[in-house]
């Protein structure tokens, strides 16, 4: 008769403010691509009211570094305020960290929040609800190790959750960062759900216990490494009376642009149009762009890239292209005849075979396509002349 369900709103590395200047893109696409994740934090709380979350929690990674603008700030104490009276926990992560000068220390934030400060677990009750919320901050330290010693779980017939930063070196290897051991974890078999941050997929983490343990991914892509659909997690937890809590987890996409890596093979560029209206019939968010070419250079191949380029770039917010084709023999066709710019191009070719740097390969072919085509302009050759490209 005593069943209870509770609803958590679950997220992590939205890294707000971040800097995207490693992609390449102008202030212009910068500013967009933080909008975008402004407003992925701005759906998030709307989630959180809608669906109805009794409590959300975000797993560190909130802002992109330890100093968040003005403005930005403002504007996140703004949305939590208005999330009133929803209970919003906060555990600072590895790029937000909580230390004197972040606003973690210095902000007044709502009556509605709690950030978790680093160095001991703290236990947070929430105000209308039997659930009590564990949190752990990250001071900014290499190797937080024993995160779990001291989250001792009382059998108070409350439902108790945690939410922390970190990673388990089980699953990422030797990198200790903010390394939370499982079987610490592992010996908390009061603890229902683990509310974790670090991982930008979406990962279930395995415990050699009862609780389930996710970190939901980075909500609104960053990279190319961080492609399509992007989520936060609704976490509900029932429990029959006096039971053991029941957990279900539902990841839910909220990216507002999606980051898409595609590949093609340069022999295939004239399906490219084909390809990409494809992805935008799939999805009609905006998106950026990581186009990969592979396969044998064939002539006229700086055209092709340009083509592209200028295909892709009326497509989608911004792309670019990593050229990975293979400048070899068959890019040249053998020169049949005697004259000098027969000579030349086989002189040119084989430099450009025998360049080990591949930037300075593509100039020099890039340099022969140009000479040749200015041989076309002056006089038009015909197969017969035997030097061109194939
Ligand atoms: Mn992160």
């Amino acid at each position: 008769m005593n069943a209870r369900r509770i609803r958590i709103l679950h997220a992590a590395d939205l890294h707000l403010g971040s800097s995207f200047a490693s992609l390449g893109v102008d202030s212009v696409t910068g500013n967009k691509l933080r909008g975008a994740q402004r407003k992925v934090f701005r759906r998030i709380l709307e989630t959180a009211r809608h669906w109805p979350a009794d409590a959300l929690c975000i797993a560190g990674d909130l802002f992109d570094g330890v100093h968040a603008e003005k403005d930005l700030l403002d504007e996140v104490l703004g949305m939590l305020e208005e999330a009133a009276p929803l209970p919003v926990y906060i555990a600072p992560g590895g790029s937000d960290p909580f230390v004197t000068e972040s606003p973690y220390a210095l902000a007044l934030w709502p009556e509605n929040v709690t950030v978790f400060p680093p160095g001991k677990w703290h236990a947070a009750l929430h105000s209308g609800l039997p659930l009590t919320v564990h949190g752990l901050g990250y001071d900014g330290a290499r190797d937080q190790e024993l995160l779990s010693e001291g989250l001792n779980i009382p059998r108070d017939g409350r439902i108790h959750i945690a939410v922390t930063h970190g990673t388990i070196p089980d699953v990422k290897g030797e990198k200790k960062y903010a390394a939370l051991f499982k079987h610490a974890i592992g010996a908390n078999n009061e603890l229902a759900y683990l509310a974790m941050g670090y991982f930008h997929e979406t990962t279930e983490i395995g415990l050699e216990s009862n609780t389930v343990a996710w970190s939901p991914g980075a909500p609104q892509g960053r990279n190319s490494d961080e492609t399509k659909s992007r989520h936060i997690l609704q976490v509900e937890i029932t429990q029959e009376d006096g039971g053991v809590p029941c957990v279900s987890v539902m990841p839910v996409d909220v990216s507002e642009i999606l980051f898409e890596r595609l590949d093609l093979d340069i022999a295939r560029a004239a399906d490219a149009a084909a390809l990409f209206d494809a992805l935008c019939a799939k999805d009609p968010r905006e998106k950026v762009v990581h186009l990969c070419l592979h396969g044998a250079r064939p002539a006229q191949a700086e055209g092709i890239v340009t083509d592209l380029r200028n295909m892709t770039n009326s497509l989608f917010l911004y792309a670019d292209i990593e050229d990975n084709t293979i400048i070899g023999q068959e890019t040249l066709v053998p020169v049949r005849d005697n004259s000098c710019l027969s000579k030349l191009i086989e002189l040119m070719g084989s430099r450009i075979l025998d360049e080990t740097i591949r930037e300075n390969a593509l100039r020099e072919s890039e340099a022969l396509e140009l000479m040749l085509n200015a041989c076309h302009t002056i006089t038009p050759s015909t197969p017969e002349e035997g030097f061109l490209f194939s």
